[in-house]
């Protein structure tokens, strides 16, 4: 139960709902709307399979059910917090009432360790499909070449991120402990996931009907998204803010629990370029506003390396304004 005045909670914002089954220049138009607005939607009538879906979240949940002593020795050899994580979140002591599943989509060897890899690759085929999908009609409605921002995460070296979540109910959570948000008029909110803003081009994001989830807004307030386990969040990362220089918003976002009963679960689809791609704003774009470049151009590798050197709120973007 959240209780206090809520005074940085602007709970009747809507999000966003964007149906893909409408004609199709209508749908790029509400995409682009939302991007420039939010950086945040909902898409429903998405065409992914829902026994698809019902699979990878019945297995996580027996997943997340197992032995610690069984779901720690699932482990990354290339990447140190890449496996089955909890509490930790990146490698500069950020830590969440959370545990998860966090894998490189093409990590067959860590693919391989789980008994669910054919549940988890073909969550992984419709919903790269999805952001496929919504990204070729973003640059449709942006004017640029249809491909310009899926060509870059169709590779096959792709550095595309699957992260299952499980956010236990208070009594459960492992470390025992909980860790309050910060505002105090939300001091019975538990951190799940900090605030932060994803680094990649685009995410793709499903939950099981517990709530959690805000996005900031243009006024700083956390606007609550309604969890519709029908529904897929999209939201803008920080390379799609670059490479439409500043029109599109890499959204903020954050998990604070309020269900002392209730297990949240969550699957993310971070879809990122092959590591030596090199990001900065698209010359159309710049033309097209007649402005001059807001950020400096970067590869992505240099990017991740930069945002995994910095705690997990930090505005990472701002080191690469061009003044
Ligand atoms: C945020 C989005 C994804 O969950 C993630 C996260 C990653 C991690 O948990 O390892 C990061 C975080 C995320 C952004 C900055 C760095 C990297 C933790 C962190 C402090 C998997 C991702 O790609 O970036």
């Amino acid at each position: 139960m959240v209780k206090g005045s809520q005074q940085n909670v602007a709970v009747d914002q809507d999000i966003p709902i964007i149906d893909m089954s409408q004609e199709r220049s209508q749908v790029s138009k509400q995409i682009v709307k939302a991007c420039e607005t939010l950086g945040f939607f909902k898409v429903v009538n998405h065409g992914v399979d829902q026994t698809i879906i019902s699979r990878l979240d019945h297995e996580s949940i027996n997943f997340f059910a197992k032995p610690v002593h069984e779901k720690i020795s699932v482990k990354s050899a290339i990447q140190p917090n890449f496996g089955y994580g909890f509490k930790d979140i990146g490698l500069n002591g950020d830590s969440g009432e959370i545990e998860y599943l966090l894998f490189n989509t093409n990590d067959s060897a860590l693919l391989s360790q789980l008994s669910f890899s054919s549940a988890v690759n073909c969550y992984v085929e419709a919903v790269k499909q999805l952001a496929h999908e919504i990204l070729d009609l973003t640059a449709k409605e942006l004017g640029v070449p249809p491909n310009t921002f899926s060509k870059l995460i169709s590779t096959v070296d792709s550095d595309t991120i699957l992260r299952v979540n499980h956010y236990p109910p208070s009594d459960q959570f492992l470390s025992g402990g909980t860790t309050r948000v910060s505002d105090k008029s939300e001091s019975l909110m538990r951190v799940g996931f900090g605030e932060h803003t994803d680094p990649q081009i685009l995410t793709v994001l499903r939950s099981n009907g517990v709530e959690g989830l805000h996005v900031s807004n243009s006024d700083g307030l956390w606007v609550p998204v309604y969890s519709d386990p029908s529904a897929f969040c999209v939201n803008v990362g920080d390379l799609l803010q670059v490479m439409t220089n500043g029109r599109f918003i890499s959204v903020r976002h954050r998990v604070s629990l309020t269900s002392e009963t209730k297990s949240r679960l969550s699957t993310g689809y971070f879809v990122g370029p092959p590591l030596q791609t090199k990001i900065g704003p698209i010359s159309a774009l710049i033309a097209a506003k007649n402005q001059p470049p807001l950020y400096q151009t970067f590869t992505w590798g240099e990017y991740k390396k930069f945002g995994y050197s910095l705690r997990l709120q930090v505005n990472r973007l701002d080191m690469f304004y061009t003044s």
